[in-house]
């Protein structure tokens, strides 16, 4: 029996997808005859594709038919897309490696919580694949962050009572749904912005053996 389950974010803890999911919403908006902002993108964090373009219309104030907002989101993958192609190891964040590679040799239980619908290829693309038991991504849920269903289902898959799952996250909405499913939530970024969460760190450089150490036997 594994003690606990560590369940981690893709954009924003593994990789910092963030920019090419910016570039990519840029270009549209721009096409569509409108800026859109660094600062703006900062809404898109852990949103899905469709509540994102959703997001970008209504701050162009455009409206769409069904059929061309369906055009948009493809287009915008698309693009999306040719960045991630590109993608290798040198893209994972610091330490991350180093941290599960390290709950392996502790032999606890890895999976994904991830809204994207690209995230295997990303893992694949950055060779982190094998750590992952559970891969939970934007094709396997219905309701979006906060919403816990992602994490309750990484849980499932795990076999992991909720109370003994630990979730890395860098977004405002799955800070909350992994404390509505009961899990023990830790923010990786700004702690002001993710004050909700149980732990906060700046990145995993900051975080020390000894503190997973705890998390694994507490
Ligand atoms: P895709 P996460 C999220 O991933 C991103 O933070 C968010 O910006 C993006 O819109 C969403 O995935 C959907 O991504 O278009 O690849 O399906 O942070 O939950 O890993
Ligand atoms: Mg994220």
């Amino acid at each position: 029996m594994k003690d606990k389950a560590f369940i981690f974010d893709l954009d924003g803890v593994i990789v910092d997808t963030a920019k090419y999911h910016y570039l990519a919403w840029k270009k549209l908006a721009n096409e569509l005859g409108f800026e859109f902002t660094e600062e703006q993108n900062e809404m898109f964090k852990g949103v899905s594709r469709k509540r994102c373009l959703e997001i970008l219309l209504d701050l162009g104030n455009i409206e769409a038919s069904q059929e061309q907002f369906d055009r948009w989101m493809v287009e915008k993958n698309e693009d999306y897309l040719t960045y991630i192609e590109k993608m290798d190891e040198s893209e994972i964040l610091p330490k991350v490696k180093k941290v599960l590679k390290y709950l392996k040799k502790k032999d606890q239980s890895i999976a994904l919580g991830s809204a994207s619908k690209n995230a295997q290829p990303i893992l694949e693309k950055v060779g982190l694949l094998p750590y992952f038991e559970s891969i939970v991504d934007g094709n396997s849920v219905t309701k979006a962050k906060p919403d816990p269903e992602v994490f309750l289902i990484a849980a499932k898959d795990l076999k992991m009572k909720p109370e003994d799952c630990i979730v890395f996250e860098d977004s405002v909405a799955g800070i909350q749904a992994a404390n509505i499913a009961n899990m023990v939530s830790i923010g990786i970024g700004d702690e002001k912005v993710l004050h909700e969460a149980d732990y906060n760190f700046k990145d995993f450089t900051e975080m020390k053996k000894k503190f997973i150490k705890k998390l694994i036997k507490e």
